[in-house]
């Protein structure tokens, strides 16, 4: 009772800073800003910005493309969520990205992207992203920037630790955030304890290909695993995850999950676990769980079902396990540019933790233990602490690295980013932001080597920072020079969806091999067309496949006659064009799906059930061409029972 009391006036003391500080003008910049701020942020028209920044959506589903200093939004990347915008989701080629052992799933909550590295460098081939509430993992190209790739995690829920990758991309983790029975099945909830797993997943990435594959996954005890980051150079080899709910309470989590003074970071030699798995270790668990994969060559998506999984139990594999205590209820777990230093932010602690990768292997050496969690070594607070920041704010969420011996760390509760040293753990500047900052991103700050030029902190609370939208705004960001000893404000900007994470990149990595057309040459979808003389009509029973090509400015063909009521008619529409930036679109009259939106040399397929008859126009949507307007088509529907002969034609009177 005592403890529920502590925790209850705990809450209710952060309830009243919280909203202090929501209430705070944010009279402190404005107008503060000098004209050399905005100098920094100005990218001239027709100047292109230095870094991309790819931020996630939150309960959008998918990702956004940002332009560094700038804060301009280039695109919007479908990922987990239904796109009308460009049909992905509802085009039939793309419809298998979203198939889950769930059946179709048009939408997720995708947090975390992190961007393939090689030798612990950002190398600019892949961004991944997790997907929180039907757990997946998405891996997106940034040369086509769309997603290739999704798989779905099974024995997971809540898919939160995820999706962060190994130096060399050997593996993108996906770490469980509520623990589950495994394998699921009909029990009773209060039996959590002890029963209950969390489940974490290392997936295999091909080297030339970035096709994903689980190759184990660890059945860990059942505390939820909050997030995670790779070691790199010296902790190359091993993951850490940040753990709360270690009293593994099943109900009012509020108060039970905040009982233990310390949780812990889980450190896992995913090496040692991968050679046992090589050798043959851990077991083939039944399993069902999707895998689609979108091939760039026939354009089109598919989805397998995969039916084992190989899980490995702690015990297994003596060695490759420990426990990190770790004050309390530890959100962000992040890893120093060196793999030295491990920073846990607990969100209800005073302070920070930082352990020592070095000290965790001398106690672990020593078998210096300080008893165990269902067989996992907990090792000994003192022992493999390398330091705390004391007193540095409330609420600490995540830290992010710029490669000059300093750490950032966000603070939700007051609103704050802290800038402190490595090594000598003191608070060197704090700066104010606008409100309630979740995670912060300085490009490359999940590598071996930062790009600490820049720096931004994603806010969960806009209010005051822009004209107001309604009860609901676009979250803020702000982007801060951090090229100086203190951190500068440089700008606001809007985000989409709810960022929580987002990975930045130097744009020179990237625009190079960013790609201007699908070649017509290369593809092999199978109902394509690839010159207007190609275009034809197929009836097989009640499905009608058309074969249609766009080109500036016409359809081939644009007139068909021959549809019938109930007919299930598939339009496969080759964009002939080879030229950048020319994609047509196609909608038609009372489709209940989508339009399409096709880039050069793409095809893609849109589904129509005609319900009425009558004559009904097709046209393009994306203003193409000066003759744009002039890009239309008519399909007549005719009674299911009449005997109208199928027929198509173009420029015929
Ligand atoms: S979270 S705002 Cu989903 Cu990364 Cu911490
Ligand atoms: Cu094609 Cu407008």
């Amino acid at each position: 009772m005592k403890n529920f009391l502590k925790t209850t006036i705990g809450f209710l003391i952060i309830v009243v800073v919280f909203t202090g500080c929501n209430n705070q003008q944010s009279s402190d910049s404005n107008g503060a800003l000098s004209s050399s701020n905005a100098e920094k942020v100005y990218v001239a028209p027709g100047e292109h910005d230095s870094h991309y920044a790819f931020i996630s959506g939150g309960y959008s589903g998918n990702l956004t493309v940002y332009g560094l200093p700038s804060g301009r939004m280039f695109k919007e990347i479908p990922v987990f969520s239904q796109f009308p915008t460009n049909g992905y989701g509802y085009s039939e080629e793309t419809k298998p990205m979203l198939e889950t052992s769930y059946g179709f799933v048009p939408w997720d909550d995708s947090h975390h992207p992190d961007i393939s590295q090689t030798n612990g460098e950002l190398d600019g081939r892949w961004i991944f992203i997790n997907g929180n509430n039907t757990p997946r993992i998405a891996r997106v190209s940034l040369t086509t920037f769309e997603t290739e790739e999704i798989i779905e995690v099974p024995n997971s829920a809540g898919n939160h630790s995820s999706s962060f990758i190994t130096e060399n991309t050997e593996y993108v983790v996906a770490g469980t955030r509520f623990s589950v029975p495994v394998p699921q099945r009909d029990m009773a909830i209060k039996e959590y304890k002890g029963n209950f797993k969390g489940a974490l997943s290392f997936i295999s990435v091909d080297p030339e290909h970035g096709h994903m594959n689980i190759k184990f996954q660890v059945l860990m005890p059942g505390f939820n695993y909050d997030l995670s980051h790779p070691g790199r150079g010296k902790s190359h080899g091993w993951f850490f995850f940040t753990t709360y709910n270690t009293e593994e309470a099943n109900t009012l989590l509020e108060v039970n999950a905040s009982q233990n003074d310390k949780d812990f970071i889980a450190a896992v030699n995913w090496k040692k676990i991968e050679e046992y798995v090589n050798n043959g270790g851990g077991t083939m668990m039944p399993a069902n769980y999707a895998h689609n994969i979108h091939d760039e060559a026939t354009h089109t998506a598919t989805s397998t079902m995969k039916k084992e999984v190989r899980v490995v139990n702690p015990s297994e594999v003596p060695g490759a396990l420990y426990l990190l205590p770790t004050p309390k209820s530890p959100h962000g777990c992040d890893v120093d540019p060196s793999g030295e230093y491990i920073v846990g932010n607990g969100k209800l602690s005073a302070n920070l933790t930082v352990h020592s990768f070095t000290k965790m292997l001398e106690a672990i050496e020593n078998e210096k233990f300080d008893g165990e969690a269902y067989g996992i070594p907990i090792l000994k607070f003192e022992d493999v602490l390398a330091g705390t920041v004391e007193q540095a704010g409330l609420g600490p969420l995540h830290t992010e690295f710029d490669g000059q011996g300093n750490a950032y760390t966000t603070f939700f509760i007051t609103s704050e980013v802290v800038k402190w040293k490595l090594g000598t753990w003191e608070v060197v500047d704090r700066k104010p932001t606008y409100y309630s900052v979740g995670h912060l991103t300085i490009p490359g700050g999940n590598s071996k080597k930062p790009f600490g030029k820049y720096m931004f902190a994603m806010n969960k609370i806009t209010k005051d920072r822009y004209l107001p939208t309604g009860p609901e705004m676009e979250h803020s960001a702000q982007l801060y020079d951090i090229s100086g000893d203190k951190m500068e404000l440089l700008l606001d900007f809007p985000t989409h969806g709810e960022p929580h994470y987002a990975a930045a990149i130097p744009a020179d990595i990237v625009k190079k091999n960013s790609k201007e057309i699908y070649k017509l040459a290369d593809n092999q979808h199978p109902r394509k067309a690839t010159s207007d003389a190609e275009a034809k009509i197929i009836r097989d029973g009640k499905n009608v496949h058309i074969y249609m090509t766009t080109i500036r400015s016409h359809f081939s063909p644009d007139n068909i006659e021959g549809i019938k009521v109930g007919d299930n008619v598939f339009f496969h529409v080759t964009n002939l064009e080879q030229d950048f930036d020319v994609p047509h679109g196609f909608a038609v009259i009372g489709a209940n799906n989508a339009e399409l939106l096709i880039m050069p040399g793409q095809t893609r397929t849109l589904q129509w059930q005609p319900k009425q008859v009558g004559v009904w126009p097709f046209y393009c949507t994306d203003f193409c061409s000066a003759l744009h307007q002039e890009m239309q088509g008519y399909v007549r529907v005719s009674p299911a029972n009449s005997n109208i002969e199928l027929s198509w034609s173009l420029g015929e009177e």
